[in-house]
């Protein structure tokens, strides 16, 4: 797979314990399915401690580090890797605002909660970030290469 072509920029989503529980996995596939992604990857995962401590390890410091990862560990996860044009940048845009009260209404968080402990949906924050984390949840195997059929009216 050629990743220098923008097309094929990966990035990591994930749809949190709160969001799996409330029964949001097929709206939020479906928000990334219209827009024009290829999903790469999927699964459900109730995460490891050692791996949410690791996804999380920059926010080791803060205050809220240690109810983030039990949230985090409370219940299975759904885990994905999606694929197209500045899906990183615009997976974010589509999720919302970190902060539920900050997230306009149509995205994910904008449409669905209100507390920033609680708020449905992780994104990866640049194309690094999305390398690294791929890599922490996925094996290689797991990655999906496969082209759409006909998908020229989207590129
Ligand atoms: P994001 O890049 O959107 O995941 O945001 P951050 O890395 O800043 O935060 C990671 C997660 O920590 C958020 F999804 C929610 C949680 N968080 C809190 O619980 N309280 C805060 O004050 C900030 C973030």
């Amino acid at each position: 797979k050629n990743m220098t072509d923008p097309k094929a920029e990966r990035t990591f989503i994930a749809i949190k314990p709160d969001g799996v529980q409330r029964g949001l996995i097929g709206d939020i596939i479906k928000r990334f399915e219209q827009k024009g992604y290829k999903l790469v990857a999927g699964k459900l995962m109730w995460a490891p401690k050692e791996l949410l401590m690791n996804h999380y390890k920059d926010l080791a410091d803060k205050p809220f580090y240690n109810g983030l990862v039990a949230y985090m560990a409370s219940g299975p996860v759904f885990a994905m890797v999606w694929e197209g044009k500045a899906v990183v940048a615009t997976g974010r845009k589509i999720l919302g605002a970190t902060n539920p009260l900050d997230s306009a209404p149509g995205t994910i968080r904008g449409d669905y909660c209100i507390d920033v402990g609680r708020n449905i949906c992780h994104g990866s924050d640049a194309v690094e970030t999305a390398q690294r984390e791929i890599a922490l949840w996925f094996k290689d195997d797991e990655l999906n290469d496969y082209e759409f059929a006909d998908k020229k009216w989207i590129y």
